[in-house]
């Protein structure tokens, strides 16, 4: 049997999907109990008993209509052999690039230092696919993973200098579309049905410069997923064009942000759109989650939507809100 997710994409619409970006973690209080007595974040990334908890706890909740696998799209430089930290308040923190060791990497070494995500999945999978659920693994896209790599933390405020196209850039993009791929089969093979990219730092680059560093990359990635008979989720957020974004990669599914008109994106994109809701609103009344929310159904009008948000849930927000708006999401398509 097909899951929402699948149906829609094969224009079988029956009711809107829904899950959210950053679902699982810093919002619920059940996360916040575990990373209390867990201060190392990669390590509970890499912990499947806890992190399979965590991917599962806003299904409990909610009952959503997939899970994203607990993970981070930083584990990939990582198992790159580069440091990385979590500081409190302060965000990822990464040491120097070490080409030697980068240049050295195996994929046997790669895939077992990640092998606890994989495991995580499988038991995600296991706990969901009685209920027709989905499971998301996703990866970071190219141009987002080098930024944090070569800046060593968030550039967030405009934090971080502008790079050539050269050479050292040049190579470490083909490591990444190497060893992204490697993660993304390896996901794949442990029971993920679709896998989501995020270029989180998209909406940074000036125009000339998508070609080379969004559209190539991720297409790149986007073809190896169908290859491999699986769906893609883009969210290159941020972006001027989602139009010509989708002409130029052709992915399954496009996530918005809430930066872009909703109407505009259905009148000119042809595929199956995602998302696009403020996270801010849920910080809001009820009345005005009702009127926003209504506001993406209705344009979309039960057509290839997948409702989620326009970026993560923050962390700030009250889980009875979002209880509140997934409820007026089920009961606009009468559910
Ligand atoms: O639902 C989920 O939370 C699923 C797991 C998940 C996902 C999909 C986490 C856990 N991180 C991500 C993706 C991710 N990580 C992105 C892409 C989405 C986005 O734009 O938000 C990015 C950019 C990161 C990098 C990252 N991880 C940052 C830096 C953000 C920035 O502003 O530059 C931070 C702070 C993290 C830590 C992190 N990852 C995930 C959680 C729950 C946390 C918070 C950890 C904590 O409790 O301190």
């Amino acid at each position: 049997m097909n899951t929402l997710i699948q149906d829609c994409i094969n224009n079988k619409f029956s009711k809107t999907p829904i899950w959210l970006m950053r679902q699982a973690g810093r919002y619920l209080p059940e996360f916040r109990s575990i990373r209390e007595k867990n201060q190392d974040f990669i390590k509970l990334c890499l912990n499947t008993k806890l992190s399979s908890q965590i991917t599962i706890q806003p299904i409990t909740r909610f009952d959503f209509d997939a899970a994203i696998v607990f993970s981070d799209i930083l584990l990939v430089p990582y198992a790159l052999g580069q440091q990385v930290s979590f500081k409190k308040d302060f965000g990822p923190n990464l040491q120097k690039i070490d080409l030697k060791i980068l240049n050295e990497v195996k994929k046997e070494s790669f895939l077992k230092k990640l092998n606890p995500v994989y495991e995580t999945i499988k038991e995600t999978k296991t706990k969901l696919s009685a209920n027709n659920k989905d499971t998301i693994g996703f990866v970071g896209a190219p141009w987002t993973l080098l930024l944090y790599m070569l800046n060593r933390k968030s550039p967030k405020g405009g934090n971080f200098n502008v790079f050539q196209k050269d050479k050292f850039v040049h190579d470490i993009m083909l490591k990444l579309d190497k060893f992204l791929k490697i993660h993304i089969e390896a996901q794949i093979k442990s029971g993920a049905s679709i896998i989501q990219i995020f270029d989180s730092w998209a909406g940074l680059l000036p125009e000339k410069d998508l070609e080379y560093f969004v559209y190539k990359p991720i297409k790149s990635l986007v073809d190896f997923i169908r290859q491999k008979e699986s769906i893609s989720i883009c969210f290159p957020r941020n972006i001027n064009n989602y139009k010509k974004f989708v002409e130029n990669v052709n992915p399954d599914i496009v996530s918005i942000d809430y930066n872009i008109d909703p109407s505009t994106i259905r009148d000119t994109i042809d595929i199956t759109v995602q998302g696009g809701l403020d996270p801010k609103i849920l910080l809001q009344n009820k009345d005005i989650v009702r009127n926003e929310v209504t506001k993406y159904l209705k344009t979309f009008d039960k057509k290839r939507y997948i409702f989620n948000l326009g970026h993560g849930v923050l962390p700030d927000t009250n889980p009875d809100m979002v209880k509140y708006l997934v409820d007026v999401v089920r009961s606009f398509s009468g559910q």
